[in-house]
């Protein structure tokens, strides 16, 4: 049974990860709209994974019969319109939901909750991911230089993105 501490903690986290979700489907729209359809595609993908992280949590409180609590999203604001700089508001963004999941380690750890612990372990292998995938796009652009034949390229290369999540929740 999870304490009222974590299950409020872990409804705060899932509103977080629902926030990335909302805030790469509005990237991917300016990406689009600025014709860079690639990276659209890449960050229309992360929206999927973070919905997956959500509703992993989701999935977590029901069985644990804990009550899930959906709070208002707040909206995403983002001015990057550069892809160096929108990738460099990625990455500072997994950095920070890396920090918020090694919270509620720490209060697990704290609890001696040991089933949150271990799917929280799957988390903390994620936000490896996360931030990988983020700082791999970031250093390939430095290799490209920022020109234009490199971020054409390259806008290509993220649209081949297929998502490493299921995308059907039920199955959650
Ligand atoms: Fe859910 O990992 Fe990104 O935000």
């Amino acid at each position: 049974m999870l304490s009222q501490k974590m299950i409020d903690r872990i409804n705060v986290q899932i509103n977080r990860e629902m926030f990335s979700a909302y805030l790469y489907l509005a990237m991917a729209a300016k990406m689009k709209e600025l014709g860079y359809s690639g990276i659209g595609k890449w960050l229309t993908v992360q929206y999927h994974e973070e919905m997956f992280h959500a509703m992993k949590f989701v999935s977590y409180l029901h069985d644990q019969n804990a009550t899930v609590t959906y709070r208002a999203i707040e909206v995403p604001e983002f001015k990057e319109k550069e892809i160096k700089p929108l990738f460099q508001h990625v990455l500072a963004h997994e950095q920070g939901v890396t920090a918020s999941i090694r919270e509620i380690m720490d209060l697990a750890i704290a609890e001696k909750d040991y089933a949150t612990q271990t799917l929280l372990q799957w988390y903390i292998s994620e936000q490896i991911e996360e931030e990988k995938n983020a700082s791999e796009i970031l250093q390939n652009i430095d290799l490209l230089g920022n020109s234009a034949q490199g971020l054409f390229m390259l806008n290509i290369e993220l649209g081949k993105r297929d998502a490493s999540v299921p995308l059907d929740f039920n199955k959650v």
